[in-house]
C-alpha cells in the first residue's frame, strides 16, 4: 500500500511538473498547419507578462528569417522567396531590414518599396513581418527621430490594421554616448506615440544599448506602454553565457524580449559557423519563449548568408541543398525542427 501511494505521488508530481514547465505546449511552431497559416491561427499578437502571445493569450514563439540590407539584397524581398521560406523552411516570420544609412533610406526613400513589397507578400502569405528601421552606422536613433516618425506614421497608417505587422523601431543603437536614458528611451517614446495614433495594438520592438545586447538596461527603466518588447541580438561566435545572463535578468525584471536578429557567425557576419553555440542559444530561446529572426537571406558569400555565393541571382526561391551555404543548411534544419 505504501509503495502504491508513493508511486501515485511520484506520478502526479511528475505530471504536475510537466504541466507547469510546459507553459508553451500549445505552440506548434508551424508556418502552416491543417491548411491554416500562422497568422490565421495566432491572429492579433499581444504581450502578456514577458510572453509574446496569440489572440487567445497563449504564449507563442515566432521563428523566421531576416532580409540582408534591402539596399543590397532587396531582390530577395518578394513573394516567391518569402513563400518558399514559409513552405520549405517553415518560417512564420520575415524581417525587412531597411538600413537608414550606408546607402539606405536617408539617401533614397525609394528603398521603402522593398519594405512595402515585403509587407504585401507577408499579408498574402499569412506570415508575420517585421518592419525594421535599421539604425547601425548612425549609432544614435535620436539623430533621425523626425525621419523615423514620418516613416512609421506612413507604415502604421497603411498597414496598422493588419495583425501581420510588427514594428522594430531601431535595430542596433551603438556608441558610447548612446544611452538608454538619454537617447533610446526618449526616441522610442516619440516613435511609439506616432505609431499608436494609427495602430492601437500591433507589437513594437525597441532596440537596446550596445548593438541591442543590453536588454537589462531597458528593463530597469522600462517604457510605460502596452505591447512593447525589447530587442536582443546575438552572434553565436561572439556572444554566449554573459549575454544570456543579461536576458535572464531582463525577463526577471519583467521585460519582454524579442531576438529580431541573430547569426551563426561572429558579430561581423562572417568568420565561420558556430553550430554548438547556436544550438545552445536555440535551446535557451525555446525554454524562454523568445521569438527570433535569423540574419540573413543573401548570396553575398559571407558565412551568415543562407545562400551560397551568387546562388539564385534573381531571387526566385525553390532552392535545393546545392544552393544553400553551410549556414543555410543549419538554419533550415532548425526551422524545420530537424535538429535541436
Ligand atoms: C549587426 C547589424 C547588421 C550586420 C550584422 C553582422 O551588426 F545589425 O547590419 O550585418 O550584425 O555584422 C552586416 C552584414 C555585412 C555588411 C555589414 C555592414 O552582414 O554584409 O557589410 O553589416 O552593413 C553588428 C552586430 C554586433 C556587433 C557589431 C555589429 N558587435 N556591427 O557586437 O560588435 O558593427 O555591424
Amino acid at each position: 500500500m505504501k509503495l502504491f501511494k508513493t508511486a501515485i505521488f511520484t506520478v502526479s508530481a511528475v505530471l504536475l511538473f510537466a504541466s507547469c514547465s510546459n507553459k508553451y505546449k500549445n505552440d506548434t511552431k508551424l508556418a502552416v498547419e491543417d491548411g491554416k497559416t500562422v497568422v490565421e491561427r495566432y491572429g492579433q499578437l499581444q504581450v502578456i507578462g514577458t510572453d509574446l502571445c496569440n489572440k487567445d493569450g497563449q504564449p507563442v514563439q515566432l521563428r523566421g528569417m531576416s532580409s540582408h540590407g534591402l539596399q543590397w539584397y532587396g531582390k530577395f524581398a518578394n513573394e516567391n522567396v518569402i513563400g518558399w521560406l514559409r513552405d520549405d523552411w517553415n518560417c512564420q516570420l520575415w524581417r525587412a531590414a531597411m538600413y537608414i544609412s550606408e546607402g539606405g533610406y536617408l539617401s533614397s526613400k525609394a528603398i521603402k518599396t522593398r519594405v512595402t513589397d515585403s509587407v504585401e507578400a507577408a499579408i498574402k502569405l499569412g506570415v508575420y513581418v517585421i518592419i525594421d528601421w535599421h539604425v547601425l552606422g548612425t549609432k544614435d536613433p535620436l539623430a533621425h527621430v523626425e525621419q523615423a516618425k514620418e516613416f512609421f506614421d506612413e507604415m502604421s497608417k497603411t498597414y496598422g490594421s493588419y495583425p501581420n505587422i510588427i514594428y522594430e523601431i531601431c535595430n542596433e543603437p551603438n556608441g558610447e554616448k548612446v544611452t538608454w536614458k538619454d537617447s533610446i528611451k526618449p526616441y522610442a517614446e516619440q516613435v511609439i506615440k506616432t505609431i499608436r495614433a494609427n495602430d492601437p495594438n500591433n507589437i513594437i520592438i525597441v532596440g537596446t544599448p550596445v548593438w541591442s545586447s543590453q536588454p537589462q538596461l531597458a528593463a530597469k527603466d522600462p517604457i510605460k506602454a502596452d505591447n512593447i518588447m525589447y530587442t536582443v541580438h546575438f552572434y553565436a561566435g561572439t556572444h554566449g553565457k554573459t549575454d544570456r545572463k543579461n536576458i535572464k535578468e531582463a525577463l526577471k525584471l519583467g521585460a519582454p524580449v524579442f531576438c529580431t536578429e541573430w547569426g551563426t557567425t561572429m558579430a561581423s557576419g562572417d568568420g565561420g559557423v558556430f553550430e554548438k553555440s547556436t544550438l545552445e542559444w536555440m535551446k535557451f530561446f525555446e525554454e524562454n519563449n523568445i521569438s527570433w529572426a535569423n540574419w540573413a537571406v543573401n548570396n553575398k558569400g559571407e558565412d551568415s548568408g543562407i545562400l551560397g555565393f551568387n546562388k539564385d541571382r534573381d531571387g526566385k526561391g525553390g532552392w535545393t541543398e546545392k544552393d544553400l551555404s553551410p549556414d543555410g543548411k543549419l538554419i533550415r534544419k532548425i526551422l524545420r525542427n530537424e535538429i535541436k
